[in-house]
């Protein structure tokens, strides 16, 4: 429940809503959420939209930043949204390999942070758009810098973490280093902190390709490598980022922010 630097991991039951949203709302706090949806991953928004509607953020004003390089498409969509929700479309250019797609959100997402996001938003929640929503996610997410631990690393220990382990690499982590394997698919905090995080990946990322060298898994390396010398102010547990091809252990009462099963291959070309 709490990091050895005493960030709170966030699990059902560790807070209280009701408190929260309170403090939440006496602050007038305005939260934008980014996806994007490049090329065929167009189909996921509007489940995505929809489910958001439900589950995030309920009762509090959100901004969706959808990212794509097909606005009439996601337009076609009519989202149906609550009072004090907005969805605004960005025209962002599409890169041709998947795993570029994938990079490239932290360039654009810096770059939008500091023209446009922090004129609008308090908080910036950043996710992947091949999910839903099945459950709660309010503001107990929210804190300076927040990242997510990976679904499929939560147990394990540290010399199971899949880090980028060639030392030429910007996105490098030594074996004896290393807290959590955090996900790429959820990570947020103020506008301040995310411009960091972004900038930071985005720039080692292109020092990495002047040397021909793409970290393992891509931002989500990166992510990892920011996290371990600038430690998040709270970290959301497997709740919040679950796949149900690994079943239902114990330990999981909810199931907040689930993956939408796609096929790698037929989506990705
Ligand atoms: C994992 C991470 C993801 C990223 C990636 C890097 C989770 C849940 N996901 O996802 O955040 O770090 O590994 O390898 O932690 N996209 C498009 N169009 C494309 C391809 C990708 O819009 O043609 C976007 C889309 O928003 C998608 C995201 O990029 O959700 C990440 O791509 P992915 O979901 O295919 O990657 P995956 O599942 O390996």
């Amino acid at each position: 429940m709490m990091t050895p630097w005493f960030a709170p991991i966030v699990w059902n039951s560790t807070y209280n809503i009701d408190i929260l949203n309170a403090q939440f709302h006496q602050r007038g706090v305005r939260i934008g959420i980014t996806v994007f949806a490049i090329k065929k991953y167009i189909v996921f928004v509007k489940k995505f939209v929809e489910t958001a509607e439900k589950f995030f953020m309920a009762g509090f004003d959100v901004n969706y930043y959808i990212f794509t390089d097909r606005a009439e498409d996601v337009r076609q969509n009519n989202f149906t949204l609550n009072k004090g929700r907005r969805v605004i479309i960005l025209e962002v250019p599409s890169y041709e390999r998947w795993q570029e797609v994938s990079m490239r959100r932290m360039e654009m997402i810096r770059n939008y942070t500091q023209e446009r996001f922090i004129n609008e938003v308090n908080y910036l929640v950043c996710v992947d758009v091949d999910m839903e929503f099945s459950d709660d996610v309010g503001v107990e997410i929210l804190s300076d810098l927040f990242g997510t631990m990976h679904p499929s690393f939560y147990e394990a220990s540290r010399q199971h973490f899949t880090y980028e382990r060639r030392p030429e690499s910007e996105a490098y982590i030594p074996d004896d280093e290393g807290d959590f394997y955090y996900a790429g698919g959820f990570f947020g905090g103020t506008l301040e902190e995310v411009y960091k995080l972004t900038n930071y990946c985005h720039n080692a990322m292109i020092t990495d390709m002047g040397k021909n060298i793409e970290a393992r898994w891509h931002d989500e390396s990166y992510i990892n490598k920011y996290f371990l010398y600038h430690k998040p102010t709270k970290i959301l547990s497997p709740e919040y980022l679950w796949d149900n091809r690994f079943g239902v252990p114990g330990i999981l009462k909810r199931r907040r922010f689930v993956a939408v099963p796609k096929d790698h291959n037929a989506i990705r070309n």
